[in-house]
């Protein structure tokens, strides 16, 4: 705790109490509070994934201020030198003020929460696709779903005999969705259809901040993520993470169950919020994004597990074997 204390130092703060928040995988968080009771949220962000976090401030910095006119959001509190983010050593950190009062959903959710966080991404596209501040490209082809799919091709030319042999129920398994890679080379070859559109790329309840008074959403959070890309990447990673009824390290293939009342209140979530901004070939589209993110999802994981498991983090020797199998489960069903 004494590195952080030395970072708050940096952002002009005095720190009397320090709490680590492990909740999230990729980037270093804690919650820390000052002798006058004010709290704070000090980052240190992940630059192994994020090469260039000047330019994920930055972006925070452009959707802040249209975001704020339609929730309450964190403010970026700047270094002393009046800089996005503070630079200590090899490590990259920032500051925001704490949420009093919030929480972020865990564990099992209702369908009632499916649908708020469905409307609460939808909205947020909304907004942004209305005002479009001009932002960088965080992940360049994140979501490209013909990028997933030459990728596990390389990945199947390097792979070992012995996990090439484990994977071959998969890959041709992943051949019968060919129609899918199709259809996404469609709309990715005919913008004037399928504009580029503002999205959070990682869309989940967890990464809403909710007033625990109210149970109302205060704002939508981890915004680094937000890049331009196609209709279908929030509400198919919404679909991908809810619908199912066992989330995505579930084993016990034979469980997994797709939940109709959870499509249901996803896609009518999203709806109410971005009807009115969708073109007719985007609103066919979106029928096909639970099955498009499932499918290429599957194709990440199956490449990683031939990449020899250097992307994922994994707990045994199939996990991202496993991955796979139950997100193909998963499509098989839809
Ligand atoms: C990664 O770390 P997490 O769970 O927020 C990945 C997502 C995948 C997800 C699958 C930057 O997200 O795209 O859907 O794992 N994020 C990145 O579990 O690659
Ligand atoms: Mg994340």
């Amino acid at each position: 705790m004494q590195e952080v204390k030395t970072i708050c130092t940096a952002f002009g703060i005095s720190p009397t109490a320090i709490t680590p928040i492990t909740q999230g995988l990729i980037n270093q968080t804690y919650k820390v509070t000052d002798a006058g009771g004010d709290a704070f949220i000090v980052q240190q962000i992940n630059t192994r994934i994020f090469q260039q976090p000047q330019q994920v401030q930055q972006n925070f910095v452009q959707l802040r201020a249209v975001l704020k006119h339609y929730y309450r959001m964190p403010e970026l509190i700047p270094t002393a030198q009046n800089e996005l983010m503070h630079t200590h050593g090899n490590e990259v950190w920032r500051c925001f003020t704490y949420m009093q009062d919030s929480y972020t959903p865990t564990g099992a959710i209702s369908e009632e929460l499916a649908y708020t966080t469905a409307n609460c991404f939808g909205e947020y596209t909304r907004v942004l696709s209305a005002a479009s501040p001009k932002l960088h490209t965080i992940l360049p082809r994140f979501h490209d779903v013909s990028l997933r799919a030459e990728q596990l091709l390389q990945a199947k030319a390097g792979a070992t005999p012995e996990r090439l042999k484990l994977a071959a129920r998969c890959l041709n398994e992943l051949d019968n969705y060919d129609e899918l890679l199709k259809r996404y080379k469609y709309w990715a070859a005919h913008p004037q259809y399928f504009p580029q559109r503002i999205l959070h790329h990682d869309a989940k309840p967890s990464n809403i901040l909710f007033n625990n008074k109210t149970q109302s959403v205060l704002c939508p959070i981890d915004l680094d993520t937000t890049q331009t890309g196609l209709c279908f990447s929030d509400l198919g990673d919404m679909i991908r993470s809810m619908v199912p009824s066992h989330e995505e390290n579930e084993v016990r293939f034979a469980d997994i169950e797709v939940r109709q009342s959870f499509l249901q209140a996803l896609t009518e979530g999203y709806m109410d919020a971005t009807h009115t901004l969708w073109t007719a070939q985007e609103k066919e589209a979106l029928a096909y994004s639970g099955k498009m993110l499932l499918y290429m999802q599957a194709m990440r994981f199956l490449a990683d597990f031939l990449n020899n498991d250097i992307y994922y983090q994994t707990k045994y020797e199939l996990h991202n074997l496993d991955r796979t199998i139950n997100q193909l489960t998963v499509l098989r069903q839809l």
